[in-house]
C-alpha cells in the first residue's frame, strides 16, 4: 500500500460535497493539500479546520477551472516544492438543468461543457508533464454513471462525463510507458450540493432525487478514491463504479 504521509494531493472544486469530503479523507491520512475552487472562503475555512484537527499543511486559492489562462497562471505560480504533486483529482464539476435537448440552455451546456471537460484538459495538461518529468504521479478523473448510460434530460451532462471517461482511457494510453497512473472514480447517486446545482438552488426538487432511498455521502466516494491512491505501484484501479445499494442503473432505482 501507499502511504498518503506528506503526498502533495491537488483537489479541483473541494470547496462542496465529494471534493470536500475528498479533502478531510485524504487529510486524516497525512496528506499535504492544495485545495481549490471559486469560493475560497470556504477553501480557507476547511483549511483551518484541517490544520487543527490532522495538523494539514495545505495553501487554498479560487480557481475557476473554465479559465485556461486562470489555471495556468496559478498552478505555475505554486511553490516549486508544491509543484510535486502526487495525486491530482480532478473532480470540479456540475451538472444544470434537466431539459430536454431541444429545450435546452445553452448556456448551461457551456458551463458545463467548459467546466467538466475543459477545466479536466487545461488541469492536466498543465500537471501531467510535471508528474511524466517526476516519474510519479496519480491522477484520478471523477467521472459518473453518466458516463456510462444515458437518462432522460441528461443529454449535454451525460455527454461530458461520457467525454471524461474517453479522456480517461486516453490519458491511460498516452501514460502506459510512465510510473503515472490513471483512475476514474464513477460513483451513481451522491447527495451533495449537486442536485441544488443542477435546479439552481431548488432544494425541494433537489430533495426529491434521493427520496425513498439511501444515497452515498461525499465521504463514500471520498474512501473510494483514497482506495485508488493507495494501491501499491504496480496496481492501477482504472475504473472504480460505486452506487447506492438502492440503485441498480442510472434509470432503476429501490425507492421505498
Ligand atoms: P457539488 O456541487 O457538491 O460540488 C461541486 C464542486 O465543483 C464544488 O466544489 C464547486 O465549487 C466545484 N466547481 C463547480 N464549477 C467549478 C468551476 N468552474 N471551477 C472550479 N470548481 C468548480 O457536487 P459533487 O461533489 O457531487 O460533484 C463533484 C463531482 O462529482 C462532479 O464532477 C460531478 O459531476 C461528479 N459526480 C457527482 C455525483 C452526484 O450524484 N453528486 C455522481 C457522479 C459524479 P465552487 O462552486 O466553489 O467553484
Ligand atoms: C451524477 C449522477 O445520475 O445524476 O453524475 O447523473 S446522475
Amino acid at each position: 500500500m501507499i502511504s498518503m504521509k506528506d503526498k502533495i494531493v491537488l483537489i479541483t472544486g473541494a470547496s462542496a460535497g465529494i471534493g470536500y469530503d475528498t479533502a478531510v479523507v485524504f487529510a486524516r491520512e497525512g496528506a499535504k493539500l492544495i485545495l481549490t475552487a471559486r469560493r475560497d472562503q470556504i477553501l480557507k475555512k476547511l483549511a483551518e479546520k484541517l490544520t487543527k484537527q490532522y495538523n494539514t499543511e495545505s495553501v487554498c486559492f479560487p480557481l475557476d477551472v473554465r479559465s485556461q489562462q486562470e489555471v495556468e497562471q496559478k498552478l505555475n505560480a505554486l511553490p516549486a516544492a508544491w509543484k510535486k504533486i502526487d495525486v491530482l483529482v480532478n473532480n470540479a464539476g456540475l451538472s444544470l438543468g434537466m431539459n430536454k435537448l431541444h429545450e435546452g440552455e445553452l448556456i448551461d451546456w457551456e458551463e458545463m461543457i467548459d467546466t467538466n471537460v475543459k477545466g479536466l484538459l487545461y488541469v492536466s495538461r498543465t500537471v501531467i508533464p510535471w508528474m511524466v518529468k517526476r516519474n510519479k504521479g496519480h491522477v484520478i478523473n471523477i467521472s459518473s454513471i453518466a458516463g456510462h448510460e444515458v437518462y432522460p434530460g441528461g443529454n449535454v451532462y451525460c455527454a461530458t462525463k461520457h467525454a471524461v471517461d474517453a479522456l480517461t482511457k486516453g490519458m491511460q494510453m498516452d501514460l502506459v510507458d510512465t510510473p503515472v497512473r490513471v483512475s476514474s472514480v464513477d460513483p451513481g447517486m451522491v447527495e451533495t450540493e449537486f442536485s441544488i446545482v443542477r435546479f439552481r438552488g431548488d432544494k425541494n426538487r433537489a430533495k426529491t432525487v434521493y427520496q425513498g432511498l439511501k444515497p452515498l455521502t461525499g465521504e463514500d466516494v471520498a474512501e473510494a478514491i483514497l482506495f485508488c491512491a493507495t494501491r501499491p505501484p504496480h496496481v492501477n484501479v482504472s475504473q472504480l463504479r460505486i452506487v447506492p445499494k438502492d440503485q441498480a442503473s442510472a434509470m432503476v432505482a429501490n425507492r421505498k
